[in-house]
């Protein structure tokens, strides 16, 4: 028994320790001045925007690390089975606003920082965007975060802390420039770095043979090796105490010195050669589906992967001697085959660090892993040199080889020795000069699932690019229709609409189950209702006018249609398409009499998206856009009735302005291009209507929110291939041609520069089929012109998009991760603070 005295320092101690970080306005100042003083050393009689901000979010921190300190204990008492979500990409975006929302502290921190003399809006925009992703895929992953928190899931996200992320776009006379983002300049209040837990992660060198009791053993004698230094980023979930982890790693130069080269006396050349190492997770490859072979982004995938599994071994052999029970406990999805590497490092560990046998170690990976595919265009597959993988990684090379010699025995015993199908389906890509690692067929045949991620995408796979595996392992293949989160794509960035839909729904439930929105539909018709749902698109409006003005000097009429285009620039997803109907328009307009003018509805159509930086074709596609915008908006005859705009620099904050305003939104792909497209929800649950192909995900959306409500057009994904066939013989409409002409003839200047593009789409050429699809979308949408003009019609089907959206959560996809692949379940704890 304890004495009275002990006992006492007993309890404080736990009261202290039970205690979190209070949450009233006195003591959120108290913690944004201690962070002014102590965390920033600045004068807290003195501190400017940028300050304020990071004192603030240093504050939010501080009780991110509480939830989540708390998360991670839970998980580790409880040994539930858990995800990684391995993913060279997470396209965060900003954090501070989102963490208050999650957290529920937006008013006392307003409220605190307002007392102190500082205004919430501004101290928001002072945040540097975490841009470590290209668009959708590293997107996706972000999203997936949120809800795996939101629903309280045992799961950690992997990735790569690049100090570079995704370049800063200016364009000047219609040319795109990149920019370095060199996001990491002012601190990063969002991060906890761990100097302690570092893994070593080689490179190059050889393999040595050797025998244990008869048996051939393998080791790798690598001659680079580096560190890998996890960062944590919390992850918090919204209405619950759960905050989960996301662990980049960057690259140190490691503790072991190479002791020749110091030993020979270059002691400072030795230092600077181990500083090169940190250039391994220094930048973002900004290309977003041609693949290079450039080694460095070879050694950043292994360098992901080998320090991530090893770090999952680590935690798993905390309580297990075996590994008898790892495919009980993990489960690891690979975002696209970029982490495909990771099955060869499994393999390598459990083979000659563990020295599991073959058997064993084959059956346990092949347990763990699943794969996600996110492209249906079979040229854009990931494949690496044979060469290069030898050089780099020779013991994972050796791996692979293996790996494909039984999976090809395996073959040959299943389909007889058919060699041309052998051939195609193999691992290893024969061309006639070199030879190529196909990773995806490394990943369908080590993982147990594949999955599409929209059901046109997933179908496709089964039908086209992975046909012959479909056939061999049909279990395998399913599908995850992809979903955004709607706390951070409606909630947060529209939060006039979030308060109007939380009155009519009775609290803010929806926000965590989103099909709940179908009960708005009722109100569908209510002319007040209807009222109050334009007002705010229209504020909406206004701010984005705002955005653009200070961003391009060019003023828009927030009262004309907002027709809205952003995303990557590439070919498949045709902004040239809608370039051309612009045109068209412009013509339209210029050819029409005074009276007739007064019947056109005014637009501003907005296009925005980054061109990879040697993808000579996308570049052209801005220019053009800007070409077309000086003639356009100068011209005295069209005044405001059409704009064309070209936004620079489209990234997650600016799309959280754009998609809350935006009315009509293009998803043009030519069909069975698309996976899936991820935009196109978030402009759906805002309310926005979509003009669009039967491609990726849009045909989901028509199938919850009515083609009645959309405005599809265009040929089939089952026509496309014939269209192809069949396009030397088919005869171009007049407007198009004139149209092309137009360009060529140099009506927007630059006519050489564009004289690519226009051959690109004419005669036999048009891969993506824009003169095939041109009069339908121009039917489509003289429809929207005409439906706009009946405000009312308008308004019902806005409703009715936001109230339809419901199955493009985010938060539905991780369910069904969760319980079709993972095999895991909701893992919560009690908040001590708030027993739920
Ligand atoms: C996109 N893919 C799909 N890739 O294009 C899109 N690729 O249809 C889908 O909605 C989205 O994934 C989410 O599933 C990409 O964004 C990349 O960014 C990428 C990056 C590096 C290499 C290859």
């Amino acid at each position: 028994p304890q004495g009275s005295a002990q006992r006492r320092q007993h309890d404080l101690l736990y009261s202290l320790m039970d205690r979190y970080l209070r949450n009233d306005v006195m003591s959120v100042q108290e913690s944004i001045v201690n962070h002014v003083e102590y965390t920033m050393a600045r004068n807290r009689y003195h501190f400017d925007d940028f300050e304020a901000y990071n004192a603030a979010a240093f504050s939010v921190r501080d009780r991110l690390i509480e939830s989540w300190n708390d998360t991670q204990q839970h998980f580790r008492d409880k040994s539930p089975k858990r995800v990684y979500y391995l993913s060279m990409e997470f396209l965060m975006g900003r954090s501070f606003l989102n963490s208050l929302y999650n957290l529920d502290i937006k008013p006392q921190f307003t409220e605190a920082l307002h007392q102190l003399g500082y205004d919430m809006e501004n101290l928001v925009d002072k945040e540097r965007d975490a841009a470590l992703g290209n668009g959708g895929l590293g997107r996706l992953a972000s999203c997936f975060l949120d809800s795996m928190a939101t629903q309280d899931l045992p799961a950690w996200g992997y990735g790569i802390r690049y100090q570079y992320g995704m370049f800063r776009q200016t364009v000047t006379d219609g040319f795109q420039h990149e920019h370095p983002d060199y996001w990491l300049n002012f601190g990063n209040p969002w991060e906890i770095e761990r100097p302690y837990i570092s893994y070593p992660v080689k490179f190059y060198g050889g393999i040595r043979e050797y025998e244990i009791d008869g048996v051939k053993m393998y080791e790798w004698l690598a001659n680079e090796e580096i560190s890998a230094v996890a960062y944590d980023n919390p992850i918090p979930g919204w209405d619950t105490p759960t905050t989960i982890n996301l662990r980049l790693w960057s690259a140190k130069p490691s503790k072991e010195f190479d002791l020749e080269s110091f030993n020979t006396g270059d002691y400072v050349q030795a230092i600077l050669s181990k500083q090169r190492a940190e250039t391994i997770s220094s930048v973002l490859y900004p290309d977003d589906r041609t693949y290079q072979g450039k080694e460095l982004r070879l050694k950043q995938q292994y360098f992901m992967v080998s320090a991530t599994l090893q770090d999952i071994i680590r935690r798993y052999l905390v309580n297990h001697q075996t590994f008898d029970q790892f495919p009980d406990q993990v489960a690891i999805q690979l975002n696209d085959t970029h982490p495909s590497l990771g099955i060869p490092e499994l393999m390598r560990l459990f083979l000659d660090e563990h020295k599991l046998g073959w058997t064993k170690a084959w059956d346990i990976t092949s347990k763990v892993f699943s794969v996600t595919n996110h492209t249906v265009l079979a040229e854009t597959l990931e494949k690496w040199p044979v060469d290069l993988m030898e050089k780099v990684l020779p013991r994972h090379m050796m791996i692979i080889y293996d790996i494909n010699w039984r999976f090809i025995q395996e073959l040959a015993a299943t389909i007889g020795e058919d060699y041309t199908r052998i051939g195609r389906m193999s691992i290893i890509e024969e061309a006639p000069d070199t030879k190529y690692v196909r990773m995806a067929h490394l990943a369908l045949v080590a993982c147990h699932t594949v999955n599409g991620v929209a059901e046109i995408h997933s179908e496709l796979l089964k039908s086209r690019i992975f046909a012959d595996f479909y056939n061999i392992m049909p279990e395998k293949f399913q599908n995850k229709t992809n979903g955004v989160t709607q706390r951070r794509w409606l909630a947060f960035s529209n939060p006039e609409l979030r308060d109007l839909i939380s009155s009519k729904l009775g609290g803010d439930a929806w926000i965590r189950e989103l099909e709940s929105l179908h009960e708005l539909e009722k109100y569908a018709d209510n002319a007040e209702f209807q009222a109050q749902w334009r007002a705010i698109k229209t504020n909406n409006k206004k701010k984005l006018a705002k955005y653009i003005e200070e961003k391009t000097g060019t003023v828009v009429n927030p009262n004309a249609l907002f027709d809205i285009q952003v995303k990557r620039i590439h070919e498949y997803k045709r902004q040239l398409l809608n370039v051309f109907y612009v045109i068209h328009k412009y013509k339209q307009i210029k050819a029409a009499t005074l009276e007739e003018r007064k019947d056109f509805v005014p637009r501003v159509v907005l296009i925005g998206g980054k061109a990879a930086p040697g993808y000579d074709m996308a570049k052209r596609i801005i220019k053009l856009v800007c070409s077309v915008g000086d003639v356009v908006n100068n011209d005295p005859d069209v005044g405001d009735l059409l704009k064309i705009v070209f936004v620079p620099d489209y990234n997650v904050s600016s799309a959280e302005t754009i998609v809350p305003a935006a009315e009509l939104s293009q998803h043009i792909s030519t069909a069975g291009t698309e996976a899936s497209g991820t935009s196109n929800m978030k402009f759906a649950m805002n309310g926005c209507l979509i003009i669009g192909t039967m491609d990726g995900s849009n045909v989901e959306i028509a199938e919850e929110i009515g083609k009645e409500n959309m405005f599809i057009f265009g040929s089939s994904a089952a026509d496309v291939p014939i269209l192809r066939a069949e396009r030397a013989r088919f005869k171009t409409p007049q407007e198009f041609d004139a149209i092309v002409e137009s360009i060529r003839e140099g009506a927007f200047g630059w006519a050489d520069y564009f004289a690519p593009l226009c051959d690109a789409v004419h005669g036999g050429a048009d891969y993506y089929l824009l003169a095939n699809d041109f009069e339908d979308y121009c039917r489509a949408q003289s429809l929207v012109d005409e439906t706009y003009k009946d405000e009312a019609k308008w308004t019902k089907m806005s409703i009715k998009s936001t109230a339809r959206s419901g199955k493009f959560s985010s938060d539905r996809t991780i369910r069904e991760y969760a319980k079709d692949i993972w095999g895991i379940e909701p893992c919560r704890r009690v908040d001590p603070g708030n027993p739920r």
